[in-house]
């Protein structure tokens, strides 16, 4: 039997999951390997955290941690977070593992050994003001290809363009800002230009692959390959396996990849098994299907089949289904700048399949997608509350209220019925297209028609009419129509399988498996399941709340501009009557005298306010706090809960503006 052997990008151990990690790739891979196995077809799905190279020194230095610790936290959260948000993985595993540094050593070895990798002294930048070389991304820069400012020292996001180390404009230190010089060093580099017609000769032929992976792989491919430095100068990763090379490790995308089999190694170990792995790389029977978002193609598309041609005894990827960018109310996700939504705070919220759908339907497949809270309260009520949890919905509540819960018997077909049941089989069909062309989008589309299908037959069937006038028809209606959700159900599974999961114990199914489409897969006279509301609609005061919070650290110039804030000096303070924390204020604001009542009586005693300078907001709404008017608020720091009045580093008149 052929094997699948589905990986999916190695996460960087250094953040947590966001809705553009999902929909660029875990989503669709999830979809296909949840597909696959409907099938029963003989597929792994393999993958875990990428754990070494400058993004996780980088984050380790920022946190004031090790290396080690700001992965291992990272590893068990990445793959807490995936999991509930249902992603199935057969293995999921490290980069930082001994097995992985030993198959990385390995494969380096032979590659160096047969030719591929030679040694090289080169320059490359070196901050003399923290004393160290600055790798990737320690750097930061002009793209040379696309201009965009913040491309890091390995790769421009912009343009997803693969730099070299030194290329980047106007360069500077990521850690101190200064600006670095050139330095010699030595490195080993990739001859990649050896691999270049190999390559070429190779992915001609995958003309069935997504045109924007093989376009971008083929352009590099025109260009001309150069070698490329496959070590760094850095003191965590894959130690070089080499006498001269001490105290530098591999570049993290050389070893990276490498985790999707050593990740395969170790789930064949735990099978107990520990040879199997052997038939999954190296057979011609392994379809390898790589599933990546778009800013990795050029690694594996070049880089880690280059390796793999290199060595020789491993299979090639058999196909790349890279997805494009996922933006977020139309603009691009930035985790440094704290723009993005969280797997872990969405998961607190809503539900983990009305996500799944949302981004599924409008998966980045060919072209960038965007992501807006409007699209997804639109397509849950809509869509899944409207269209899919109200057939599913009617249908068991009336079977339950007036057929004694039992799956009715199927009778004599009318040709009406016979019709709905080829769209079944005509919408399956549609949808195993889908799926297996990696179009979750697509799938999601026809299995959504389908649902409306079982809606329009419902109404026009009107069987809270028949239940009164033809017990035999209404049977038969409720049987086709329980029959459509059943496959519905099966259908969806891999977009939605916590939804797919509750239909199949709600009628019974003993499991779904895809050759069962269109078929029996519901039995006359079983008792159904309990039921339950499938999707909750969502309201708009949810969805404000949703994007304010999104938006939350960031406000536009003009929005602080609007808040009228001066200096004030306190001309009279007292205690609110029958109060221990308020005291009542009279302040001189330039303009005029105001009271303000401030919450700082535990702190301050009214007599050492008087004469002190203060800042106040003065356009704030007035507010009456216990009976007493306050026009304005008093700012103060907060330490240890305790206020801490804000005043003037010399003296200044009142009136004076803050900004
Ligand atoms: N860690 C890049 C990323 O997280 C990288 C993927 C490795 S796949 C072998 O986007
Ligand atoms: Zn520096």
């Amino acid at each position: 039997m052929g094997r699948i052997l589905v990986t999916t990008a190695l996460p960087y151990a250094n953040g947590p999951i966001h809705l553009g990690h999902l929909a660029g790739c875990y989503l669709p891979a999830d979809v296909y390997v949840r597909f696959q196995r409907l099938k029963r077809s003989n597929c792994i799905h393999i993958g875990g955290t990428d754990e070494n190279g400058v993004p996780i020194t980088l984050k380790a230095e920022s946190l004031k941690k090790s290396p080690i610790e700001v992965a291992t936290f990272y590893h068990n959260e990445i793959k807490s977070e995936l999991t509930s948000i249902g992603i199935l993985y057969d293995n999921f595993g490290r980069t930082s593992s001994p097995l992985h540094h030993k198959l990385s050593q390995d494969i380096f070895l032979r590659v160096y050994e047969k030719g591929y990798i030679e040694p090289k002294t080169s320059t490359h930048f070196f901050c003399s003001n923290c004393n160290r070389f600055l790798p990737d991304r320690y750097i930061e820069g002009i793209c040379p290809y696309c201009s965009s400012p913040g491309a890091r020292g390995d790769q421009c996001d912009v343009c997803g363009r693969w730099l070299e180390p030194v290329s980047l404009i106007n360069p500077t230190c990521k850690l101190c800002g200064a600006t670095p010089e050139l330095k010699e060093t030595k490195h080993w580099f990739f001859k990649l230009d050896l691999l270049q017609d190999r390559l070429m000769e190779w992915l001609k032929k995958k003309t069935n692959w997504k045109e924007n992976v093989r376009e971008f792989a083929l352009g590099w491919l025109k260009e001309g390959l150069k070698p490329r430095p496959i070590t760094r100068d850095l003191s965590w990763g894959v130690p070089v396996p080499l006498k001269e090379a001490e105290g530098k490790v591999l570049y993290v995308w050389f070893d990276a990849p490498i985790g999707y089999i050593s990740s395969t190694i170790e789930w064949a170990e735990k099978k107990g098994n520990p040879d199997e792995w052997k038939d999954w790389w190296t057979s011609e029977e392994t379809r390898l299907i790589h599933f990546i978002g778009k800013d990795n193609i050029v690694f594996h598309a070049l880089m880690w089949p280059a390796t793999l041609m290199a060595f020789e005894d491993f299979i090639l990827p058999s196909d790349i289904p890279a997805n494009e960018f996922l933006t977020i109310e139309k603009k691009q996700m930035s985790t440094s700048k704290n723009y993005a939504i969280w797997l872990s705070s969405w998961l607190k919220e809503f539900d983990p399949d009305s996500l799944r759908y949302t981004l599924l339907s409008n998966a980045p497949e060919r072209s960038d997608s965007d992501f807006s809270w409007n699209d997804y309260m639109g397509r849950t009520n809509n869509e899944l509350v409207g269209t899919y949890g109200n057939l599913i919905n009617r249908t068991l509540q009336f079977i339950d209220k007036y057929m004694g819960s039992r799956i009715p018997h199927k009778g004599n077909l009318k040709a009406e019925d016979m019709e709905l049941l080829q769209k079944i089989k005509k919408l399956a069909k549609e949808v195993e297209d889908a799926y297996e062309n990696f179009s979750p989008k697509r799938a999601t589309e026809k299995f959504m028609e389908l649902a409306r299908e079982g809606n329009r037959y419902f109404d026009y069937s009107k069987p809270w009419e028949l239940n009164k006038t033809d017990n035999e028809r209404l049977s038969t209606v409720m049987w086709v129509t329980t029959s459509l959700i059943a496959n519905l159900g099966l259908l969806s599974e891999p977009v939605i399988p916590f939804t797919a999961e509750k239909i199949r114990n709600f009628l019974k199914i003993k499991e779904y498996r895809w050759d069962d489409l269109g078929n029996l897969l519901i039995h006359e006279g079983t008792i159904l399941g309990k039921t339950e509301i499938l999707f909750e609609p969502i309201s708009n005061e949810k969805i404000t709340i949703e994007r304010r919070k999104m938006m939350g650290n960031i406000i536009k110039f003009s929005d602080f501009q609007a808040l009228d804030l001066k200096i004030g000096k306190i001309k009279n303070a007292e205690r609110v009557e029958g109060t221990d924390k308020l005291i009542k204020l009279l302040v001189d604001t330039g303009g005029d005298t105001r009271q303000l009542v401030a919450g700082i009586g535990d702190v301050y005693k009214p007599e050492e306010l008087i004469g002190k300078n203060i800042v106040v907001l003065l356009n704030l709404e007035p507010k009456e706090i216990r009976g007493v008017e306050s026009r304005g608020m008093l700012l103060a720091a907060v330490h240890d809960g305790k206020p801490v009045l804000i005043t003037t580093d010399t003296d200044v008149p009142p009136g004076c503006v803050v900004c």
